[in-house]
């Protein structure tokens, strides 16, 4: 979360009349890079009481600052009191891959879910939300208290933006935008300001009858659908759990390093021909478009995995987290050609990669 004050707000040169603020904020989230903006209630979204129920069923595993303020997280007005409008924005980082990128399958390469392939999402969404809250002080001609988030507190940000019309929720629980699939980011900026809300289209089609996403799962996480059973995700499995991956999953975690987009690659609302970002911070920079060979990640010190991530999401596991994904997917290769690698890294007393 961050707040931004500015004491010297310029004005428009003529006042802008109030019914016509949230198309020019839209306008001004667009030029700032945002591929949508909507305009949600400042109370609870669609859904939100579903969310204990999330947690009494212990979906959160070891996240276990998910269960911190449950109410503030299903109720913006509890989050900040000083609110009125929720601005909800998404950035896409939908990349397509060229046709020579090596084959994500290939099980001697680690894979990285596609949000991690550039620079860190927060370091460029923060600071343009900041600067759009500036951009609206100065259209309002009148300094607007404001908070901004990207995933950085107690918000439920898909059921916001579901519940402003950005889309809906798919059975995988990610966003689904008509136009940008479900490869995109999410912000909000609360506002001290009343602004009418958008509202969601009736008739959506949504999922329909499909679960290619839910057959997609290795782990089973999506078995009860728009429920994530996070405990089993690969992407926390990988990302936010630390210490030891259960037995029983890391067969099927397969050759996932660091996230995974299984769900989102089967998602026929991905399959179409999506816009892809223009902006260079999702620029791919982990080699081979995301999936580099595991001996090479297996090879990284200290030095070097600070190197190939600087400025990267990856930094959130930590060397010693990747190497231990690393020696799962290595064990799934189940190639002699790993043995000299895991032999040597064994040595190196960290806990996770030594049983792992
Ligand atoms: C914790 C978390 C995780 C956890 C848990 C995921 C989860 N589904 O909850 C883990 C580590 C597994 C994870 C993984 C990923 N995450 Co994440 N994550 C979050 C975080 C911080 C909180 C999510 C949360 O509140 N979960 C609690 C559950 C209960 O909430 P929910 O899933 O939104 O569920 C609501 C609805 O599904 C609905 N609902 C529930 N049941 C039902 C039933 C029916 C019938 C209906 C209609 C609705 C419904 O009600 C719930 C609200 O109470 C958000 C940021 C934020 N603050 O929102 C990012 C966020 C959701 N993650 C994001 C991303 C990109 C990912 C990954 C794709 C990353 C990757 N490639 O590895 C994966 C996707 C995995 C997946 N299928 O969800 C993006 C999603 C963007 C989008 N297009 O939707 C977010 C919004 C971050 C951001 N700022 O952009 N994530």
């Amino acid at each position: 979360m961050s707040q931004h004050s500015n004491n010297a707000t310029p004005s428009p040169s003529s006042t802008v009349n109030s019914s016509e603020l949230p198309e020019l904020i839209k306008l001004a989230a667009s030029n700032l890079g945002f591929d949508f903006a909507v305009i949600a209630p400042y109370q609870p979204p669609p859904n939100a009481d579903r969310f204990p129920e999330w947690i009494a069923h212990g979906y959160h595993g070891s996240m276990s600052w998910m269960t911190k303020h449950p109410e503030r997280r299903m109720d913006p007005r509890l989050q900040w009191p000083g609110g009125k409008s929720i601005l909800s924005v998404g950035m896409n980082y939908h990349r397509p891959l060229p046709p020579d990128a090596p084959n994500p399958d290939d099980p001697s390469r680690g894979r990285f879910a596609r949000y991690a392939w550039g620079l860190d999402y927060h370091d460029l969404i923060l600071p343009r939300l900041k600067a759009l809250g500036r951009t609206i002080d100065y259209l309002a001609g009148q300094q607007i208290a404001s908070r901004a988030y990207v995933d950085t507190g107690p918000l439920l940000e898909r059921p916001i933006a579901a519940g402003a019309g950005a889309g809906f929720i798919g059975k995988h629980t990610l966003l689904i935008h008509w136009r940008h699939g479900s490869y995109f980011l999410l912000g909000e900026l609360l506002l001290d300001k009343e602004l009418a809300p958008d509202i969601p289209k009736k008739g959506i089609i949504g999922c329909g009858g499909c679960h290619k996403c839910i057959d997609a799962c290795p782990t089973g996480a999506l078995d009860d659908p728009y429920v994530n059973q996070s405990n089993r995700c690969i992407s926390y499995l990988t990302i936010e759990h630390w210490g030891a991956i259960p037995h029983e999953l890391r067969s099927r975690i397969g050759n996932w390093v660091f996230g995974c987009d299984l769900c989102q690659e089967t998602c026929p609302y991905n399959a179409r021909n999506l816009m892809p970002t223009v902006e260079p911070f999702f620029e791919p920079r982990i080699p081979d478009w995301g999936v580099p060979k595991l001996l090479d990640l297996m090879a990284l010190d200290d030095q070097q995995f600070r190197t190939w991530f600087k400025g990267s999401p990856v930094k959130r596991s930590k060397r010693r987290g990747l190497l231990r994904n690393v020696a799962v997917a290595l064990g799934n290769w189940g190639s002699d050609e790993a043995i000299p690698a895991l032999a040597e890294r064994s040595e190196e007393h960290t806990s996770e990669l030594q049983s792992h």
